[in-house]
């Protein structure tokens, strides 16, 4: 049964408003923060930068935006109630569907009253004297809490690289994580995108057929494979729901946050004949779970390979043209380092005479002019330009914000080599705040709402704990949080991960201290880890710190 909503103090806005907790983002996060906070009798705002919930699901409208992960299990657990009576219509739901789900939950729940919208939190400060957050936004008001909770996400921070002459592009130009809300409609038009990740991928799949002429402009290609992405018929969805709680129960302690069963077996082990079938029947069903197809594919570079040839061999087979075929063939790093892209007929696209692919490796994209894109070797005149491009992932969300703890030590100081994170969710130094999905949890490796669930549960957890225990303040020891750090390095170290520039390390952003932030041993033996810590008297973390103990800490961290 649904836990009965206990009716907590309705916040307040304005100038130096004080609460019990400040929750950064509405977004599947912020809203279950926001829910489970409320539950607690806190005094709770939320401030969101959009003007509406739904957090990466509100800015990505693209075309062929979609869900990787399958719909039954990429939706809350909490509510029995919400799970029986929200009917997904796709495997893998497109952006509109998720968002009008966000949207649903905010009304059921009632959320929106203690949102504050279009407000940008800009600096948080921890004050000392009084163990207290003060809060800066965009408007310049300032508010207080004694927590506050980090929700911001993992991907929304979005890059737009520095090409000269941009401002002087004539057409219309978009990065596809803050597409306008009002449609665009690409029919007819010369079309350029940059970029060719899971969205590049998404995008340029879902706009081929309309468009005048669409470029692509590529620098790495990526492993894709096929989402197989269909309508749910009414039994499936009926055999889901009436099977629910079995099916949370095996994502919340799975490795990756899902109901598939991975392969147990070693690809390297196998025989060609029957790795070749398993490939077949994943290629032809099993959309991201394609990288479960053996249990090694992540771990052995040699069981990689066959899984990579496969799919090479199928990008040859769909495109025609062995020129372009030989320029999608993705070359020099694993398959499922750079995230694993689905699609919906991806390379097909490129048997169309009205789509062009440009290597902008061999031939690197100079600026943009007033007519579209200048390469090494040619100018491509557009009408539209997209940005692709990708996200300053994991840390930049955070660190956008000028977040300073105690003795006013900031968090990007403190993380100018490394995001040290104690179980990716406390920092040592910055008492009382929260991160949920932060660097060093499996955040972006698992199903990110799984993820999210049990950070938030653990979070509120730990605030009725201490209300309980009469405590004013929780954060990590130095300690904990340097094994716990090196212990993710090491996790990644044993996968094939920290191979690849990607995202996932940090490598896509110039500048940015590389190596391999989410943690990598799988989000059921992150839940038990950090289960135990609790059952251990909150091992590693310290109540109440004596500020005495604090300074000397501070002062001899490195950061
Ligand atoms: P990604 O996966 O980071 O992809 C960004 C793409 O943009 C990638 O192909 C980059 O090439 C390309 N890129 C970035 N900068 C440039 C420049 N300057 N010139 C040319 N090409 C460039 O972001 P997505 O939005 O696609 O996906 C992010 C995640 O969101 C995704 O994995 C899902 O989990 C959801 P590169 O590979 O760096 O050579």
């Amino acid at each position: 049964m649904e836990t009965a909503l206990i009716e907590s103090r309705p916040a307040q806005s304005g100038s130096n408003t004080q609460y019990d907790a400040i929750v950064i983002g509405a977004g599947f996060a912020g809203m279950y923060m926001l829910y489970r906070l409320r539950q607690l009798g806190m005094r709770v705002c939320v401030y969101e930068r959009g003007d509406d919930v739904g957090g990466t699901w509100y800015w990505n409208r693209y075309p062929g935006c979609r869900c990787d992960i399958e719909s039954l299990s990429y939706s809350y657990s909490f509510s029995p109630e919400l799970e029986q009576e929200w009917n997904w219509t796709e495997r893998y739901a497109a952006q509109p569907e998720i968002l009008e789900y966000a949207k649903h939950v905010a009304d059921r729940f009632d959320l929106r009253r203690d949102i504050r919208f279009c407000m940008t939190v800009t600096a948080a400060m921890f004050d000392e004297t009084s163990n207290q957050w003060e809060v800066i936004s965009s408007d310049g008001t300032c508010a207080r809490a004694r927590f506050l909770i980090s929700a911001v996400g993992c991907l929304s921070a979005g890059i737009v690289p520095d090409f000269p002459g941009l401002n002087e592009f004539k057409g219309s130009w978009y990065h596809t994580g803050n597409w306008p809300h009002e449609p665009v409609d690409p029919t007819g038009k010369r079309v350029g995108v940059i970029g060719t990740g899971s969205t590049g991928i998404q995008f340029s799949s879902a706009i081929a057929q309309s468009v005048g002429h669409l470029t692509i402009f590529q620098r790495t290609p990526n492993y894709s494979v096929p989402s197989c992405n269909a309508p749910l018929n009414p039994e499936e969805l009926a055999e889901a729901k009436s099977n629910y709680r079995s099916i949370r129960a095996h994502c919340r302690y799975s490795k990756v946050g899902i109901p598939y069963v991975g392969n147990e077996k070693k690809a390297i082990e196998d025989t060609d004949r029957s790795r070749e079938r398993n490939f077949e029947a994943a290629w032809n069903g099993a959309g991201f779970c394609f990288v479960l197809s053996y249990s090694d594919l992540l771990l052995d570079i040699k069981s990689n390979r066959t899984a990579a040839e496969f799919v090479e061999r199928k990008i040859r087979e769909t495109v025609k043209d062995p020129e372009t075929a030989e320029l999608l063939v993705p070359r020099g790093y694993p398959l499922g380092t750079k995230r694993l892209c689905v699609d919906a007929g991806y390379y097909q696209i490129f048997n169309q005479d009205n789509v062009s692919l440009v290597d902008v490796r061999t031939s690197p994209i100079e600026s943009i002019t007033t007519t579209g894109v200048r390469t090494l070797n040619k100018d491509y005149d557009l009408d539209v330009l997209v940005f692709a491009t990708g996200y300053d992932a994991i840390t930049g969300p955070l660190l956008r914000m000028d977040i300073c703890g105690r003795n006013g030590r900031s968090l990007r100081r403190k993380w100018q080599g490394w995001p040290q994170s104690y179980l990716g969710l406390m920092m040592e130094g910055f008492p009382n705040l929260f991160t949920i999905t932060g660097p060093g949890s499996p955040c972006v490796l698992v199903n990110m709402i799984v993820s999210i669930e049990q950070h938030v549960e653990w979070i509120a957890d730990c605030i009725a704990s201490m209300e309980r225990d009469g405590k004013q303040t929780i954060e990590p020891d130095v300690e904990a949080e340097c094994s716990w750090t090196d212990m993710v390095d090491e996790i990644a170290n044993s996968t094939l991960y920290p191979l690849t520039d990607s995202w996932y390390t940090g490598k896509n952003v110039t500048g940015k201290s590389s190596r391999f932030t989410p943690y990598a041993g799988g989000m059921g033996p992150y839940r038990r880890y950090c289960e135990e810590i609790v059952e251990d008297g909150y091992r590693g973390f310290q109540f109440d710190r004596d500020l005495r103990q604090t300074q000397g800490a501070a002062l001899n961290s490195p950061n």
